[in-house]
This record gives C-alpha cells, structure tokens and sequence, in this order.
C-alpha cells in the first residue's frame, strides 16, 4: 500500500510539474546568441540561461577556457568533461517560467566541438568514446527537454570579423578554418541533419548587423513566446 501511495504521489506530481517550452539558441562562435538571449530579457515570463564561459574562465582560479586553446592536447579532454557537466546542469535546472531560453547546449558541444577536436587529432579516439559514453548515459538517465532550435546562421567570414574586432583574450589564437570547420559542422547538424535534432530548426539569418538584425529577432517571437501570447 506504502508503495502505491508513493507512486500514485510521484505520477501526479509528474502530471502537475510541466516543464518549460525549452529554446536552445545556436549558431557558430560570435553568431550573436547572447544579443539574441539579451533581446528576450524585456519579456518576464522567459528564464534566460546564457552560457557558462565565466564558469570555464574561474574553476576554482583555473582558466580552463584559456588553458583548452592554449594547450588543446593537454586539456581539451578536461575542458570537454567541464563543458558537459555545466551544461548538464543548466539542462536540469528548474524554473517556474513557462519559457526557458538555453544558449547553445550539450548537443553543439558533442556534434560541433568534440567532433572537430576528433577530426583534428585533439581529442584521442579513447578521449572521444569516453566523452560518447556519457552523453549516452545522459540522453538515457535524464530528461533533456527542447522544443525548439533558433540556429543563427552566418558566413565564416562575418563571424571571424566580429570574433576580432571583439577581442576576447582566450579566442585570439582562434583562426578562419577553424570557424568554417565550425560552420559546416553547425551546417550538417541543423540544416542538413547530419545528427540528432531534439526538436524543430527555426533558420534565422544572423549575417545582419545589428540594425537589419532586430526583425529577425522579432520574427521569432511568435515562435519562441508561443505558451506565453
Ligand atoms: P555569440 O554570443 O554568438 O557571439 O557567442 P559566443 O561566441 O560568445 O559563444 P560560443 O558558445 O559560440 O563560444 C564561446 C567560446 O567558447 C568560444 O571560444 C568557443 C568556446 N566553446 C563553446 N562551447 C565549446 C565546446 O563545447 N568546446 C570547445 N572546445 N569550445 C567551446
């Protein structure tokens, strides 16, 4: 009886608790993913989750961000590791709103970034098993809501422009190729579907400058906003 009463408990509580319409924004380095999360902060009702690189660049003192482009082969492997544990984390977190709003997700990390350092002799084919394994273990074990995907679509080359004329320390070693590399993985991931897609792929054209980009930022609206309007 005990354990029918707890279960009975556990299924509405299930029933009650709705998780939130979950939007992962995505897009190549310097696509403009936290312009887009700022332009969601005038709505009230939408739980903005930007991306933990103040985490990565602070663990503890450690500059693991810093440390992963300064000396991938020794720490791309740990930085890999971190990266997913926080995403993981901001993946579970709970909110009351009904609309959360994810930049990027444990999903670019294993599709764009770990295949690349793969790719690249980075990441040792053990590294990457070990990596393939836990995201397995978490795609069984928890679960990872998404409702939709905003992939802010660029060219390589207005993205390295911006990633320069930003100037961020860490990224200063950060070359053309590796932002192409980049863009056909986002590219064969989001348009052509190369890999797992958790949910519908709104295409945004992210290339505009900051005058020409706000109708696009308002063309999703409807889209993103849909439990709250
Ligand atoms: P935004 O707002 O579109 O300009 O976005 P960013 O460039 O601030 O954010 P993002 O996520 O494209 O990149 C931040 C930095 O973190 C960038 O140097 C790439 C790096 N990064 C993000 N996720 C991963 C990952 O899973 N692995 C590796 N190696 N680097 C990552």
């Amino acid at each position: 009886k005990l354990i029918n009463n707890f279960t009975i408990r556990m299924a509405s509580f299930s029933v009650n608790k709705k998780a939130p319409f979950t939007v992962f924004v995505e897009g190549n380095i310097g696509s403009g993913k936290t312009t887009f999360l700022n332009h969601f902060s005038q709505f009230q009702n939408v739980c903005l989750m930007t991306e933990p690189v103040e985490q990565w660049r602070n663990l503890n003192g450690v500059n693991l961000f810093d440390l992963m482009y300064k000396n991938p082969d020794r720490w791309a492997m740990t930085f890999q590791n971190y990266v997913t544990l926080t995403m993981l984390k901001n993946h579970i977190k709970i909110t009351d709103k009904p609309v959360k709003l994810m930049e990027r997700s444990m999903y670019s990390a294993r599709y764009c970034f770990v295949e690349k350092m793969l790719a690249s002799g980075i990441l040792q084919e053990g590294m990457y098993h070990v990596l393939q394994e836990w995201y397995n273990f978490i795609h069984e074990h928890h679960q990872i809501q998404c409702d939709l995907i905003v992939y802010l679509r660029t060219s390589p080359e207005v993205v390295y422009e911006r990633m320069k004329k930003r100037g961020r320390i860490e990224e200063s070693g950060v070359s053309f190729q590796y932002l192409k590399d980049l863009h056909e993985l986002h590219e064969n991931w989001l348009i052509h579907g190369k890999f797992y897609r958790p949910a519908q792929v709104l295409v945004l054209d992210a290339n505009l400058d900051l005058d020409g980009i706000g109708a696009e930022y308002v063309r999703s609206e409807s889209s993103i906003l849909r439990p709250i309007v």
